[in-house]
C-alpha cells in the first residue's frame, strides 16, 4: 500500500464517525448530513470513504463516515485507511458509534481511540433493536464511567440524532486511568465531581 493521505480539510472542526462494521455509522451520517455528502477514494488504496457538512449551532462540521474497523491495530486494507485517517487528522473530534445490543463488541475500539487522546463522544445507536430485544443500557452510567458524552439514538428513525450533533462541542478527552478507578470504585463519580462547589475536599 503506497502512502497517501486522505484530502480532509485542515481547519474548522472535523469529525471522524469511528466503530465496528453494521452498527449504523452511515446511518448516522446519511441523517446528519442529508444530501451533500462526497465519496472519495483513499489514496493508494481501493478504500473509498465519505465526507460530508452539517451545520450546528451557527458552526459548520465536516464529518467522515470512516471505514468500519474492530480495532486499531488493522487486519485488512478498511482498516488500514480507519487508522490513517485518525493520523490525517490529529486535530478532529471522534465520534465513536456503538450498537446498543452488543456494547461489549465496541468497548475494545472505544478504549483503544480514548487512549490516543482525541476528543471523543459516544453515539450509542440501534437504541430501538435493543429496546425490542429487552435489553437495558444505562446511558447515564456509560457516561460516568467514559467521562465522555454519551447520546443514544436509533439512526433509522432519526431519535436522538439531533441531540447527537448537539452533543460534539462537548466532546471531551477521556482520561484512562480515571476510567480505570470508576471501574475499581476508587473514584468518585464524574457527576459528583461536576456538582462539586469546590469544597477542596475533592
Ligand atoms: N434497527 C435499526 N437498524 C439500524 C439502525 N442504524 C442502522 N441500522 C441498520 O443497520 C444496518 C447497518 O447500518 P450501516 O449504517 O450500513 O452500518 P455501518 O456499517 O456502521 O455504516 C443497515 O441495515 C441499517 O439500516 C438503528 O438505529 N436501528
Ligand atoms: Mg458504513
Amino acid at each position: 500500500m503506497t502512502e497517501g493521505r486522505a484530502d480532509l480539510p485542515e481547519g474548522g472542526t472535523t469529525v471522524l464517525m469511528l466503530g465496528n462494521p453494521n452498527v449504523g455509522k452511515s446511518a448516522l451520517f446519511n441523517r446528519m448530513t442529508g444530501a451533500n455528502a462526497v465519496v472519495s477514494n483513499y489514496p493508494g488504496t481501493t478504500v473509498d470513504f465519505t465526507r460530508g457538512t452539517f451545520i450546528e449551532g451557527g458552526h459548520t462540521y465536516t464529518i467522515v463516515d470512516v471505514p468500519g474497523t474492530y480495532s486499531l491495530e488493522p487486519r485488512d486494507a478498511a482498516e488500514e485507511v480507519a487508522v490513517r485517517m485518525l493520523r490525517d487528522c490529529p486535530d478532529a473530534t471522534v465520534m465513536i458509534v456503538l450498537d446498543a445490543t452488543k456494547i461489549d463488541r465496541g468497548l475494545y475500539i472505544t478504549l483503544e481511540v480514548m487512549e490516543r487522546g482525541m476528543p471523543c463522544i459516544v453515539a450509542v445507536n440501534m437504541m430501538d433493536a435493543a429496546h425490542e430485544k429487552k435489553i437495558t443500557v444505562d446511558i447515564a452510567a456509560l457516561q460516568r464511567l467514559l467521562g465522555v458524552p454519551v447520546v443514544s439514538t436509533t439512526a433509522t428513525s432519526g431519535e436522538g440524532v439531533r441531540t447527537l450533533a448537539e452533543q460534539i462541542r462537548k466532546a471531551q478527552v477521556a482520561n484512562l486511568g480515571g476510567i480505570a478507578k470508576r471501574l475499581r470504585g476508587e473514584e468518585p463519580r464524574t457527576e459528583s465531581l461536576r456538582a462539586c462547589g469546590g469544597c477542596g475536599g475533592c
